[in-house]
């Protein structure tokens, strides 16, 4: 893979612990990512235009971990087209400002928002391998056994 596919973006490297999470399943199914640290709040002017090129350069999901007030995922998706996915990290309020923050965007200016820290960080980058499955059989065939591993796992638990 020439190009970067997906595109982890935070909003301050305390967040990588849950983004990580992420990062460690586009590594196990061979997707190509780049991480980038970035604040709505605190660089929002280099946040818009790392946001606005992503297409050109061939990333097709953006995925954005923010706690407290999370306005990372909003503000990317205001300036993308690209489907944009939030993570709500936990912070002081165990993220539920996070999750608010990520989930209550306005009709518009959709963002995918999942489970509140590194559960949430996990699915980010599975949602993500789906929508780049929809294009790439040999991806599609990489998420049937990570589900049918899962499944055993289950299948094996004794009690
Ligand atoms: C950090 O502040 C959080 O975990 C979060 O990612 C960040 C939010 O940054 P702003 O966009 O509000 O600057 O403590």
């Amino acid at each position: 893979m020439g190009n970067i596919h997906v595109a982890i973006m935070m909003g301050s490297k305390s967040d990588l612990p849950t983004m990580e999470e992420t990062a460690k399943i586009f590594k196990d199914m061979g997707v190509s990512y780049e991480m980038k640290v970035l604040s709505a709040h605190r660089t929002p002017r280099e946040t818009a235009a790392y946001a606005e090129g992503l297409k050109d350069r061939g990333v097709k999901v953006v995925i954005c971990g923010a706690g407290g007030s999370a306005a990372l995922a909003g503000v990317v998706a205001a300036h993308t087209t690209l489907p944009v996915i939030g993570i709500p990290v936990e912070s002081v309020l165990q993220g539920l400002d996070s999750l608010l923050s990520t989930v209550q965007m306005p009709p518009g200016v959709p963002v995918g928002a999942v489970a509140i820290g590194k559960a949430g960080a996990k699915n980010a980058a599975l949602l993500a391998v789906r929508i780049l499955a929809l294009a790439d059989e040999n991806l599609n065939a990489k998420l049937r056994d990570y589900s049918d591993n899962q499944r055993q796992k289950i299948l094996n638990e004794k009690v």
